[in-house]
């Protein structure tokens, strides 16, 4: 890309992170648009090598002349003053292509909420021509990103000596990854770890890694037994029920020297093309819809109640309810269905 088309990119991307003039218009024309980029999201827990298989992916992909670009979820908090933002980018392999772009969001400070914005600057990416998002993200709980709502694909990364798969579990990593991957395979207790991801996955799921294929007999579906299982149902399909069903496989890679990665590569391909074939691209595309309806909704609806930051008035119409709930003359629920009603007091 032009030095000039980068700036036009990076300018437009900042434009709608700060909800800047004009904004709406690229978010309108990004949201019309018949297809966006392919989003693969990469999570895991802090350390396990996110960003350098990132770039490992990056430089692959952009090898075989794809325009890619990357999105890194900074998760840093405000209390710990959080790492400097061009430490979190590692871009040793794909640097050298022309036909990639990084970008860095911090997780502070977004209008709409951290997974409004990265989403809505994926649409914008889109825009732009890119056939592939990559978005990395801190699966553990300390970003608030919907990463597996956001994607197409959700590679969950572990590596050897994580405690065997119970931190995947504890973040519940397990139920959202499509793909999972043990990255540092170049160090001791690779294939450990790979078997109890293996072990763990096989409890849930029926067939081998990968696209399985099932006579559908009409009837057959069984109930799930926990609404993890319904919910891995929804996203993977069900024997008996769904003419193919996936089950994520789990690849050993090692992101530094790039072992295995075109692997990982085929795979995400693999699971994207069934993904999109059996229906599911436009359900996730529905989920994603709605909770962004709900999210925009739940904004408007609350602004006009909404204390400023710093204010030290009660907005005007739940002053009263507030004295009347301190008196002891009301419920709070009670004044929020009244304030729903339009009432004022
Ligand atoms: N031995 C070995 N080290 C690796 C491998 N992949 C990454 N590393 C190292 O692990 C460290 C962390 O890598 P990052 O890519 O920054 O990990 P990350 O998950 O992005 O980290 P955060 O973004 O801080 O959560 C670095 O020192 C990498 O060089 C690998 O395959 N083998
Ligand atoms: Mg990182």
């Amino acid at each position: 890309m032009e030095p000039s088309e980068l700036r036009r990119i990076a300018r437009t991307l900042s434009a709608v992170e700060n909800q800047a003039e004009g904004y709406e218009q690229h978010l309108s024309e990004a949201y019309r648009l018949k297809r966006w980029a392919d989003v693969i999201g990469i999570t895991g827990p802090p350390g396990v090598g996110k960003s350098t298989l990132v770039d490992a992916l990056t430089a692959h992909w952009a090898e075989g002349g794809e325009r890619v670009a990357v999105l890194a979820i900074d998760p840093s908090s405000p209390y710990s003053g959080g790492a400097v933002l061009g430490d979190r980018i590692r871009r040793t392999r794909s640097a050298a292509y022309a036909n990639t772009y990084f970008r860095s969001l911090s997780a502070r400070g977004h209008a709409g909420g951290l997974s409004e914005t990265a989403i809505d600057l994926v649409a914008v990416m889109s825009l732009f021509g890119f056939r592939r998002v990559i978005v990395e993200t801190v699966g553990a709980g300390q970003s608030d990103i919907d990463i597996h709502v956001a994607a197409d694909c959700t590679v969950v990364l572990t590596v050897p000596g994580l405690g065997d798969g119970v931190q995947a579990s504890k973040a519940g990593l397990m139920e959202i990854g499509d793909v999972f991957v043990v990255n540092k395979a170049d160090t001791p207790g690779a294939e450990n770890a790979a078997r109890t991801i293996e072990n763990a996955l096989a409890a849930a799921y029926m067939g081998g890694p990968g696209i399985n294929t099932f006579d559908v007999k009409p009837g057959v579906a069984a109930r799930p037994s926990s609404p993890g299982l319904a919910a891995l149902r929804r996203r993977h399909g069900e024997p008996g029920a769904d003419a193919s069903t996936w089950v994520p496989p789990v690849i050993q890679v090692v992101a530094t020297d790039g072992r295995h990665v075109a692997d990982l590569a085929a795979t995400i391909d693999r699971f994207v093309a069934w993904n999109e074939e059996s229906g599911r691209r436009t359900e996730r595309g529905c989920e994603r819809a709605y909770a962004q309806i709900m999210r925009a909704l739940s904004a408007a609806l609350l602004a006009p109640y909404t204390r400023a930051p710093g204010a030290t008035q009660w907005p005007e119409p739940v002053r009263g309810w507030i004295d009347r709930i301190a008196d002891g003359e009301a419920s709070p629920l009670e004044a929020a269905r009244a304030l729903l009603n339009g009432s004022r007091r």
